[in-house]
């Protein structure tokens, strides 16, 4: 047997609404990846379409986690961030990839912050310029189409897209100092919606697409971003690991849309997870 790849997942405990730390958990885990986890902040129910949450923000414990991890020599296969809990976060963010990191670790950044064109309501008008600075310290990014126009300072546009403007985003993207990006929420036309993985080392880009599925389904970043990372450390190459994290996301989406549940709630992802540990657990036997 192997050792487990070990992960250090650093994003928001949504107590309801499945999202961040309660789908990067489970996903992480049955894909059969260690993981740990640091909280930025814990939330009664994510921010997306419910008032009245409860918010507790845990800026000042992030640092103090991580200097006890290190003065236990723990070590991280992986840094996976999502949703920040302030602004300070971003630079604490940067010192932590300074304390766990090493040359080896996987620095992995969702720049969760926006969607259909609009920043999320908690977050200032200037987050996108720190998450920007942040995202120039990782080896991945995963923004969507909002999240990266936001960075990049450009106005958002409805899609169906082009090729040309979607890869003219990912070379800017590419400016910032990743060595790899994937953009979410790509579509050419009505039919299909995917992801475009663009690999800085090699000037390659490869869409990856399945059936779109009409409306807006709450926490499908987060499963995106928890699948993609746990099929890298399984070994699938970039384009690979697109692949089964579209895949992924659309069955948890379509099963959710068949059972008519409350999008607000998230997507049922625990009934893909036997699928997604067999289909990761086989790589281990190649
Ligand atoms: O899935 C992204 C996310 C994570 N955490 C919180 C959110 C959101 C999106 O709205 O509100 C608290």
């Amino acid at each position: 047997m192997t050792k487990l790849k070990r992960v250090a997942a650093i994003h928001d405990i949504s107590c309801f609404g499945k999202c961040s730390l309660t789908v990067a958990l489970p996903i992480i885990s049955a894909a059969g990846v260690e993981v740990s986890a640091i909280p930025t902040a814990v939330l009664s129910t994510h921010t997306g379409g419910f008032t009245g949450y409860t918010f507790r923000d845990l800026t000042d414990d992030i640092l103090p986690v991580a200097r006890h991890w290190k003065s236990l020599d723990l070590r991280f296969d992986a840094i996976y961030t999502g949703y920040l809990g302030s602004f300070r976060q971003l630079d604490i963010i940067s010192e932590v990839f300074d304390i766990l990191g090493t040359e080896e670790t996987l620095k992995l950044v969702d720049p969760v912050m926006a969607d259909n064109g609009v920043l999320y309501k908690s977050f200032p008008k200037d987050f996108p310029r720190g998450m920007k600075k942040l995202c120039g310290k990782a080896d991945i990014i995963i923004p969507n189409i909002t999240e990266a126009v936001l960075m990049l300072d450009e106005p958002y546009r409805e899609g169906p897209y082009d090729a040309g403007y979607i890869e003219n985003l990912l070379k800017k993207l590419g400016d910032l100092g990743p060595k790899q990006i994937v953009l979410t929420g790509v579509y050419f036309d009505d039919r299909q919606l995917g992801a475009a993985a663009y690999d800085l080392e090699t000037g390659k880009i490869s869409y990856c697409f399945e059936e779109r599925i009409e409306g807006y389904y709450h926490g499908t970043g987060d499963v995106f971003g928890s699948t993609f990372l746990a099929a890298r450390l399984k070994g699938l190459s970039l384009s690979q690991a697109t692949m089964t994290a579209v895949g992924f996301t659309v069955g948890c989406i379509k099963r959710t849309k068949a059972a008519g549940t409350d999008i607000r709630f998230g997507v049922d992802f625990e009934s893909g997870l036997p699928e997604l540990a067999i289909h990761l657990a086989n790589l281990d036997e190649q």
